[in-house]
């Protein structure tokens, strides 16, 4: 793939091939953790390439740490990272500060922007997926997992937790035993572990990762974008409550828009005469 750069940013990169945007955390000293910055910037990115029609599909993943003079394969391998979750570094009172000096939890909204893009958004998880990075894996659609790949929460650790997406959808993914066990023990899973438990959709060699994503992306894009977006929405409204009933409902109206039926009710009201409907019965 000849990715290219969309727009520049400071901790993420974005870019896109063939249709597929590809997003990536780019902090790797400190495995992928996440700042205000990150999640800004993050939220930034959604927003992008949500608007960008061009765009079908988008990966989510971490960037690669340099190789180091005399590092085995394994040693390497052993330290990439999808992301750890929240930069310790800048935790304080109320969130991870931002450098205004505001505390922020400002992942949470990008866990929001991911449930509700209307694209498929596949977690390309290249290494440890930790913490709030474990909970971003969660919330995207599907999950693509490299074999050297650790999954886990950490939060009663180190002083945090996740009980919204993170706790709730993580249990309708694994069940609730699993997700209290995952909580409640704070271990780490292999990615083998991790497909046994349903908590991936596949794990393939570590250079095959990007290949495996791709492939899966382009089977997407050769579905009914449209047929798609409803699933997702109706997937996620069954779980969201109004909010989510919300969101499938806006879908829906603006589907109805493109109808002459709705068409009519406006046209009737500025012509300033009754809607005919006898011209659109419904179905049964
Ligand atoms: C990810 C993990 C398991 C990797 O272990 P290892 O042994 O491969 O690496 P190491 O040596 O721990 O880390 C390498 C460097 O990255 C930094 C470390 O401090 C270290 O820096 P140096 O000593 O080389 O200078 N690093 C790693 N993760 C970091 C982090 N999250 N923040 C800042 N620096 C980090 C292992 O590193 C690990 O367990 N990391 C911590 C994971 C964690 O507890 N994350 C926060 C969870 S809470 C959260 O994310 C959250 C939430 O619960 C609710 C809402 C929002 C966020």
């Amino acid at each position: 793939m000849e990715w290219k750069s969309i727009k520049t940013f400071r901790e993420i990169r974005l870019e896109e091939a063939e249709g597929i945007a590809r997003i990536t955390i780019n902090r790797p000293e400190v495995r992928n953790a996440f700042t205000p910055t990150t999640t800004r910037e993050l939220s930034e990115a959604f927003a992008l390439v949500r608007e960008l029609s061009r765009i079908r599909v988008v990966l989510l993943t971490g960037a690669p740490t340099p190789h180091l003079e005399g590092e085995s394969r394994e040693e390497w391998l052993r330290k990439q990272a999808f992301c750890s979750g929240g930069d310790m570094h800048v935790k304080g009172r109320g969130g991870y500060i931002d450098e205004e000096g505001t505390p922020r939890l400002s992942v949470l909204d990008v866990q929001m922007q991911i449930r509700r893009l209307p694209k498929p958004v596949v977690a390309m998880v290249n290494g440890w997926a930790i913490g709030g990075g474990h909970v971003l894996h969660v919330v995207c659609d599907l999950t693509i997992a490299a074999d050297n790949a650790h999954f886990g929460q950490t939060g009663p650790k180190v002083g945090s937790f996740d009980a919204g997406f993170g706790s709730a959808y993580l249990a309708r993914i694994v069940g609730q035993k699993k997700a209290r066990e995952i909580w409640f023990m704070c271990r780490q899973y292999t990615a083998e572990e991790a497909e046994r438990m349903g908590l991936v959709n596949k794990v393939v060699p570590y250079d095959e990762l990007e290949t495996e994503c791709v492939a899966w992306a382009r089977r997407m894009m050769e579905l009914s974008p449209l047929a798609l977006r409803m699933i997702k929405m109706g997937l996620n409204a069954e779980l969201d409550g109004q909010a989510g009933i919300q969101q499938l409902a806006g879908d829906c109206t603006a589907l109805y828009y493109m109808l002459d039926e709705a068409q009519e009710g406006g046209r009737a009201f500025l012509e300033k005469r009754r809607p005919n409907w006898e011209d659109f019965p419904l179905v049964p």
